[in-house]
């Protein structure tokens, strides 16, 4: 098990020094564009964090509502969302929970956004919008279940520029994406996030393909060859990390439900750049085709001889 220092390197941990502009970067901003390409230091609240859960659970049983009796929600409600695997048989999952189902209300945003740990991020990465490829809600962040022991609950290792590189949403111009994972019902050690620190700055070939009726990524090398580290982190915590930084949720091996949300942020690219952040950093696929920062050459997993995935 890793500690939750171990996606930041030692130098994302290091004290600032008094010179050069990129030196007096702010930690968070140096971790998600550094070395490391995400980081672990920012929490909310215990109280924000009753109240996401809040809202989450009414989310979820209002949904269930939509499909099935009030006795069949009760039961649930009885029971509560870490332990929902428990009564999963009553109901039809997959009919219950596609991703329009998980997006939270706007109402819920609202709440959200006006949270500390949203200003904590607007003072780090400069205001930003919410993205919303469903295109349901103006701002979107949803939350998903993984059922202990239930593979097909998790997605294959991957990288979220993948999906926009495959054509789901659109950033707006001169932003850049910036992604935020957060668990509100976890075990340590046995369900979570897995990130690989480092990796946003080497190439990982994929295709697209097929997946429950939309074209989705799917990784050209042997996942399990790939040292993924699993997040040990508290409830409330935020991972805040890199559109390229590989990542995937692990194979739930503890006795409860884990319940997570998300969130991708699009961040003005003028005002890092304003800063401190340098362009090469905000633009890790050029670094790759020029071969600059980025050393594809022997990244762990690639086989040796694998293409380069090209960008349309
Ligand atoms: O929660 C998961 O299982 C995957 C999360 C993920 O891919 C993301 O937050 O981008
Ligand atoms: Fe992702």
């Amino acid at each position: 098990m890793h500690s939750q220092s171990s996606a930041e390197t030692a130098r994302d941990r290091a004290p600032r020094r008094p010179s050069g502009k990129n030196d007096e970067r702010p930690a968070i901003r140096r971790a998600v564009f550094g070395e490391a390409g995400v980081t672990t230091q920012l929490a909310m609240s215990p109280a924000e964090l009753a109240e996401c859960r809040g809202l989450i659970t009414d989310q979820w049983l209002g949904r269930i509502g939509e499909m099935y009796s009030a006795e069949v929600v009760a039961q649930f409600r009885e029971v509560g969302l870490p332990r929902y695997h428990q009564l999963v048989d009553r109901v039809d999952h997959k009919a219950l929970w596609p991703k329009t189902a998980r997006l939270l209300p706007p109402a819920a945003v609202s709440r959200i956004r006006d949270m500390s740990f949203m200003q904590a991020l607007a003072a780090e990465f400069g205001p930003f919008g919410i993205s919303n490829e469903e295109e349901l809600h103006p701002e979107e962040i949803y939350w998903r279940i993984v059922r202990p022991a239930a593979g097909s609950d998790i997605g294959p290792v991957h990288a979220d520029a993948w999906f926009w590189e495959l054509g789901h949403g659109t950033t707006p111009p001169d932003t850049v994406r910036v992604k935020v994972w957060i668990p509100f019902y976890r075990e340590s050690g046995m369900n979570g996030l897995k990130v690989l620190p480092g990796s946003h700055r080497q190439h990982w070939p994929y295709h697209g393909e097929e997946r429950d009726g939309f074209v989705k990524p799917q990784s050209d090398f042997n996942e399990s060859s790939v040292p993924m580290q699993l997040l040990n982190i508290e409830p409330g915590t935020l991972v805040v990390f890199n559109d390229r930084l590989l990542h995937g949720g692990a194979l739930n091996s503890g006795q409860t439900t884990r319940v997570s949300a998300e969130f991708t942020m699009f961040v003005s690219r003028r005002r890092l750049l304003a800063v401190g952040c340098t362009s090469a950093q905000l633009d890790a696929r050029g670094l790759c085709q020029t071969g600059g920062l980025c050393q594809t050459d022997g990244a762990i997993g690639v086989p040796a001889d694998s293409t380069r995935h090209r960008v349309a």
